[in-house]
């Protein structure tokens, strides 16, 4: 006969809430199994569909959640980009977001975007051999195409950095007819790329651990050193581009990311411009 203490219950309801809505496609118990990293992801929820793995992770960073918690969904239904566009995200993705409390000035979480799309696009270009390229500011690429988007969210108290929030957004076991239409051309997915669908949990646990690695490396060594091998996967530095910033169209050639990474555009006219925010479309 098998007694259960008291200790025995609040244990398994513990590991229960850690997986919160047990998911279908993805499994805890495999995550576990593979994971590598010393923090990220040691605390896991998974979820079968929530409206945003942000903010499911920014409540959980407000009711203090440790540094590397990570929140993972099968599909969101209010998916987001930056300035609140919207992030397709159906079953078959890999949508999640990590809460991170790094030590730094809060106009350098900022940066920290850099580091998580260095690491996505150095896993993809490690684990199935694809030519993994990164686009500024936040954008993976394989063959042109955007394949993962990151969505960093800083919140600060008394001006200082409290946590930042990153979500990766990595269009898997996703074909391109799922895609909304007008997406179809500048979008791409790793079932389309590799013509197989992936294992989603060994792809997570790959993912964090690189991206722990070059967290880590932005927090010991500083931005520099993450910004250089950056650059070197970064195909449309030195391409004519098209910046589109507050709604304003800009023509030029992409000169540079500086060191704090702000894109240069040397344009038509012949002024360099630095742009702090905006999207470039590369010309052919
Ligand atoms: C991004 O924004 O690329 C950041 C996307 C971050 C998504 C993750 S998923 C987990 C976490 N939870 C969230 O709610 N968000 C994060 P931005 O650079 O603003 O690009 C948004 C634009 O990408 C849209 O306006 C579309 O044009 C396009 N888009 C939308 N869904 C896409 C998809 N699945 N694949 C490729 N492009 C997409």
């Amino acid at each position: 006969m098998i007694i259960l203490k008291r200790t025995h219950i609040k244990l398994a309801f513990s590991l229960y809430s850690l997986c919160e809505k047990m998911t279908e496609m993805i499994s805890i118990g495999k995550i576990k199994k593979n994971l590598q990293t010393k923090r990220v992801g040691r605390r896991i929820y998974c979820y079968k569909v929530v409206s945003s793995t942000n903010n499911v992770a920014k409540k959980l960073a407000e009711e203090n959640a440790s540094e590397g918690t990570v929140v993972v969904a099968e599909e969101q239904t209010s998916g987001r980009g930056r300035l609140d566009r919207k992030w397709f995200s159906p079953k078959g993705g890999l949508w999640f977001s990590i809460i991170l409390k790094p030590e730094v000035k809060t106009v350098d979480a900022s940066k920290i975007v850099f580091a998580v799309s260095l690491a996505v696009a150095n896993t993809l270009r490690k684990n199935f051999n694809l030519k993994a390229e990164v686009k500024w500011p936040n954008d993976v690429l394989v063959n042109g195409k955007k394949i993962c988007g990151i969505l960093t969210e800083s919140v600060t108290s008394d001006k200082s950095l409290k946590y930042v929030v990153v979500g990766v957004g990595l269009n898997s076991n996703i074909s391109v007819k799922e895609i909304p239409r007008n997406l179809r051309e500048s979008t791409t997915t790793l079932k389309e790329e590799l013509e197989r669908e992936v294992e989603l949990e060994s792809l997570l646990c790959s993912l964090l651990f690189q991206i722990e690695q070059e967290y880590t490396t932005f927090l010991n060594k500083g931005f520099a050193d993450i910004l250089k091998r950056w650059k070197r996967i970064a195909s449309f530095l030195g391409k004519r581009v098209e910046v589109v910033e507050a709604g304003k169209k800009y023509d030029g050639v992409a000169q540079d990311v500086d060191e704090e990474g702000l894109l240069v555009v040397r344009l038509t006219e012949g002024t360099v411009k630095k742009f702090t925010v905006g999207d470039i479309k590369v010309r052919l």
